[in-house]
């Protein structure tokens, strides 16, 4: 089965947090390949990578990396697949560095930011882009969606539960 989806990280310290992508992906069915490059360790591999990715079929590409976090913005710079990156907190800096490195991409060189730790939105947002022509994977979010609904009408019933003196409800 050909890979849809690409994540990749800066490095396997990143794992943590990309697995969280990874496994929503899983949930859903969508196939996808992992791999560590560095845009700052292995420039050569990531060059390699962003221009060869449209023609082995990638469709999303989902990149997570902490400091100063080139990973996504560079992979972006050579490619034309969406590039959804994902800032890795970790430093001294506790990820600000990473989402203000990815974040402030210069015009014409897009790459759609999540929050920091944010790999399981990444692979949501990855899920609908390939949803928009894929009809059994958009009832997959639906009803993923609706899974959200149900957990906040639950809370809404425990919460009703709850008493005090002075709540009305
Ligand atoms: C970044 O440097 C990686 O994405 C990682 O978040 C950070 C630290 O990497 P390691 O020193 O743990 O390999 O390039």
């Amino acid at each position: 089965m050909k890979p849809q989806v690409s994540i990749i990280m800066g490095s396997t310290s990143d794992l943590p947090v990309m697995e969280r992508a990874a496994q929503l992906l899983d949930d859903m069915g969508v196939p996808f390949e992992m791999h560590a490059l560095s845009a700052h360790r292995t420039p050569a591999a990531v060059e390699d990578f962003a221009r060869n990715a449209a023609s082995r079929g990638i469709k999303v590409i989902i990149a997570g990396a902490g400091m100063a976090a080139a990973l996504p913005g560079v992979i972006a710079a050579q490619t034309t697949i969406p590039v959804i990156g994902v800032p890795i907190k970790g430093s001294a800096l506790d990820g600000v560095d990473a989402v203000l490195s990815i974040l402030q991409m210069p015009p014409g060189i897009p790459v759609a930011t999540v929050a920091i730790n944010g790999a399981l939105n990444a692979a949501i947002l990855a899920v609908q882009m390939l949803a928009l022509s894929d009809e059994p994977l958009a009832e997959k979010l639906q009803s993923y969606k609706s899974s959200l609904t149900k957990k906040i009408e639950k809370a809404n019933a425990e919460l009703a539960a709850v008493q005090y003196t002075h709540k009305t409800n």
